[in-house]
């Protein structure tokens, strides 16, 4: 038995945030039911395609352990469908441009007539205010959401991160907003409304730049390396290049091999605790009872001098032999790793963190799997619904449908035909 057994997920949702979100209730066990336009499906399907006529990766590698339905929700029969799945379903789930749903005909006060134990889900690009009514993309949640303005080095533009935090950082979210109306639901025996706006989720995860925006008022950021470089600090909290955002200073320095490799870096944190290791390990022990150098207080307006010894030090092995030198001695360290080498990773492959899916169409690919471990619930990766693949079962498993009300909502229009048909033309 999988943790989300039982609940039935109606998904709604399209591009990245909203499948996010599923596809994580998905692999906790839960049953969700995509809802997809009929001959069009979601538009991720044919985005970035590498491979003619195939499901594209954006959509495969975000829609995992998912059931498709064709259903036209804006056709009279298709809404006479959609209000049985809302009434099948414990949870909706969409990401549609705001209004799309009560466009539809389908408010939260409607919704809740129709089955007041539904729990509605939504991503939205903002929150209730000036803004609410916009449509958004991951790179406008990341610069509204205070991420963009505080990446990238000093004097240099705003910056946006190749980690999706708008788009799947507010789908996680939204995840544990459902999981917690489902937990109050067992008690209030009522669903409610869950709203997880993409500008939020970016600025919960910006916490700590909001944090030095208010330590600035009382002095400069003594731990930014802008404050050893002696640059004045302006109004709001800078762009902060690979400082930490902790209070451990930390950077990334040059290894063997990177005039050639592009990702031939550490990250190196100059944890105080093991201060004594690090000036051993890179050969200046005078600097353990150097007054300039002993005591954190004192190195802070140095920070960038100090990495650019440490890296004399790094550039002398390559980021593995640095890793090596330094856990034994506890200093905190990580290799930039690229995709490449990710992908090729024994230990994420064992855990299931990266695992290869087989897909009938494009076939073997490697996704992400569930970066969640629950000991009695774990995840097992099921390739990505054709579109419509389970039109018909899902109408005669949930709605109870028989095969004569199915072929009049396919003639109707109400419902695609597209997954019958292709594979009818298959064989
Ligand atoms: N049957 C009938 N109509 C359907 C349907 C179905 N099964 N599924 C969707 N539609 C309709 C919607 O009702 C909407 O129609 P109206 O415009 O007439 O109301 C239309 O399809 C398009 O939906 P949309 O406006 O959401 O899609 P878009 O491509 O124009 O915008 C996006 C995409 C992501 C910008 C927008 O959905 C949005 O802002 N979402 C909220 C924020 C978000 O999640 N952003 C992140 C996306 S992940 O990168």
């Amino acid at each position: 038995m999988k943790a989300l057994d039982g609940v039935r997920i109606l998904d709604m949702t399209h591009v990245q945030s909203g499948p996010t979100c599923t596809q994580l209730l998905a692999w906790f066990g839960a049953d969700v039911i995509k809802v997809e336009r009929p001959g069009v499906g979601d538009a991720t399907r044919g985005q970035l395609r590498d491979i003619p006529d195939a499901d594209s990766l954006y959509f495969t590698m975000l829609n995992h352990n998912k059931r498709s339905i064709t259903l036209n929700t804006k056709s009279e029969k298709g809404k006479e469908i959609f209000e049985g799945l809302l009434k099948a379903c414990d949870v909706m789930v969409e990401n549609f441009a705001p209004g799309a749903l009560d466009r539809m005909g389908f408010s939260w006060e409607r919704i809740q007539e129709i089955n007041p134990r539904l729990i509605y889900a939504s991503v939205k690009g903002f929150g209730p205010g000036p803004y609410e009514d916009c449509k958004v993309y991951e790179n406008v949640a990341q610069c509204t959401g205070g991420s963009a303005s505080t990446t990238g080095f000093l004097g240099g533009p705003p910056t946006v991160t190749g980690a999706q935090i708008g788009d799947s950082g507010t789908g996680l979210h939204l995840a544990l907003g459902i999981v917690t109306a489902l937990y109050h639901r067992e008690k209030s025996g009522k669903g409610q409304r869950v709203l997880a706006a993409m500008q939020d989720g970016v600025l919960n995860l910006c916490r700590v730049k909001l944090r030095d925006q208010q330590r600035l008022e009382h002095g400069p950021l003594k731990e930014y390396s802008q404050f050893g470089q002696g640059i004045e600090f302006g109004e709001a909290t800078p762009r902060a290049g690979n400082d930490s955002g902790g209070g451990q200073p930390g950077w990334i320095v040059k290894c063997k091999g990177w005039e050639t490799d592009p990702d031939a870096y550490v990250y190196f944190i100059t944890q105080a605790a093991v201060w004594g290791n690090i000036c051993d390990l890179i050969g200046e022990p005078d600097w353990k009872e150097h007054p300039d150098y002993a005591k954190p207080e004192a190195r802070l307006d140095k920070i960038p001098q100090i990495f650019d010894r440490i890296e004399e030090w790094t550039k002398t092995k390559n980021k593995f032999e640095v890793m090596e030198a330094c856990n034994p001695l506890n200093i905190p360290c990580g290799p930039i790793l690229s995709m490449k080498e990710l992908a090729a990773e024994p230990s994420l492959r064992e855990t299931g963190t990266i695992v290869e899916v087989d897909h009938p169409t494009r076939g073997k690919y490697l996704t992400v799997g569930n970066p969640i471990k629950l000991s009695d619930s774990p995840a097992e990766v099921v390739r990505s619904p054709l579109l419509g693949e389970h039109t018909d079962e899902i109408l005669s498993e949930v709605l109870d449908m028989d095969n004569e009300d199915i072929a009049a909502a396919k003639a109707d229009g109400a419902v695609g035909d597209e997954f019958a048909s292709s594979k009818a033309a298959a064989e």
